[in-house]
């Protein structure tokens, strides 16, 4: 276990990072190697983590290297392989005297917070670093952190790993196929109810999906909205956002990036369009993807799209490009 990797996670005192971290080092994400673990929180509750840190190392993780926590981001970028960017201020709060309800108002106070994690990403983490941003939204959210970063040998995503796991567990139940029989999922556009989960596309058992489910109304009238919806409904039951499968989403994407994906198949992210599939050049957009055998992570351009898809996922890039268009003074 020579090998070492560095893994940053923002919001590390929140619930999506409780059951994300102690995965992390368990030796299955990364392997072998061993994981240095720098959590982030803000000056408010960083003291917390503490208290995290302790259960970690109360919980024999063989694969756990050093584990600092801080509320610096900088210091905490500093040669670092891996960013788990979760940390975000959510809807609902009162935030400086306000209460944040709109999504315009949302993009704002994130949108400063990932300006300057972006730019510490750039200047101080590894050369081939790569971020998955969590916290919403996360698309634009990963627009502005790629854009300060303005730096291209650096990979940043946005997560879309669980919408594809929730279709996946749909398609699952309606054609009476475990979750593992449904492969090549993508998520295109972006992480929210515009988002187009392509069913078309999907395989199933060793079929292409619009062969098996051939019934555009259960497609149109249920598939879509219960994808498109199910952070909703997980909210509404539970009384608070989907977090012990958004870790395990993240975790997925992860692996989906350390590991070459299986002839054939494709997972899910959002990454910087370079005007494939006709999507605006820069926007962050949800794309089937393939990690490479040199573990580069590239764009699969190879997939036919319905003139009904088509018309989904243009929805989804009006809104990126509403989205790019309210962040703009954020742009360099
Ligand atoms: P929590 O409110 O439990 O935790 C968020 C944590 O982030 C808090 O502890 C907060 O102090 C911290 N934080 C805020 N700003 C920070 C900053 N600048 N640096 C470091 N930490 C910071 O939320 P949780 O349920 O963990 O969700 C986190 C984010 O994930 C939310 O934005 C949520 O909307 C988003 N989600 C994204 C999903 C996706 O598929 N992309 C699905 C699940 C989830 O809804």
């Amino acid at each position: 276990m020579n090998e070492r990797v560095k893994v940053v996670v923002t919001g590390a005192a929140g619930q999506i990072a409780y059951s994300l971290i102690p995965r992390l080092v368990d030796g299955k994400t990364f392997g072998n190697k061993k994981v240095d673990l720098c959590l982030v929180e803000i000056p408010q509750v960083v003291d917390k983590l503490e208290g995290l840190v302790m259960e970690l190392e109360d919980s024999y993780f063989p694969h756990m290297g050093e584990v600092t926590y801080t509320d610096d981001f900088e210091k905490a970028s500093l040669e670092a392989d891996w960013f788990l960017l979760v940390g975000s201020i959510p809807r609902g709060i009162v935030y400086e005297g306000k209460k944040i309800e709109e999504r315009s108002d949302l993009l704002k106070i994130n949108g400063g917070i990932f300006v300057k994690q972006g730019e510490a990403i750039g200047k101080f983490g590894k050369k081939n670093a790569k971020v998955l941003v969590v916290g919403n939204p996360a698309n634009t959210n990963a627009l502005i952190g790629k854009n300060s970063a303005n730096n291209d040998s650096q990979l940043w995503m946005a997560m879309t790993m669980l919408d594809s796991s929730r279709a996946k567990s749909v398609i699952a139940k309606k054609t009476n196929n475990d979750v593992s029989d449904v492969k090549h999922m993508i998520i295109w556009g972006n992480h929210s109810p515009t988002m187009y989960p392509d069913i078309e596309n999907s395989i199933i058992g060793s079929q292409k999906g619009n062969a098996v489910i051939d019934d555009s109304k259960w497609i149109e009238d249920s598939f879509l909205p219960l994808v498109q919806q199910r952070g909703k409904a997980v909210i509404d039951a539970r009384g608070a956002s989907s977090a012990t499968s958004a870790a395990k989403a993240a975790l997925d994407t992860v692996i989906a990036c350390e590991n070459p994906t299986e002839q054939g198949d494709c997972f899910s992210a959002a990454i910087a369009s370079d005007g494939s599939y006709g999507v605006p050049e820069g926007l962050i957009c949800g794309y089937p993807l393939v990690t490479l055998e040199d573990g580069s992570v590239e764009i699969k351009r190879d997939v036919v799209l319905s003139d009904f898809a088509k018309a989904k996922f243009q929805v989804s890039i009006d809104e990126l490009n509403s989205e790019r268009e309210a962040v703009k003074h954020l742009l360099k």
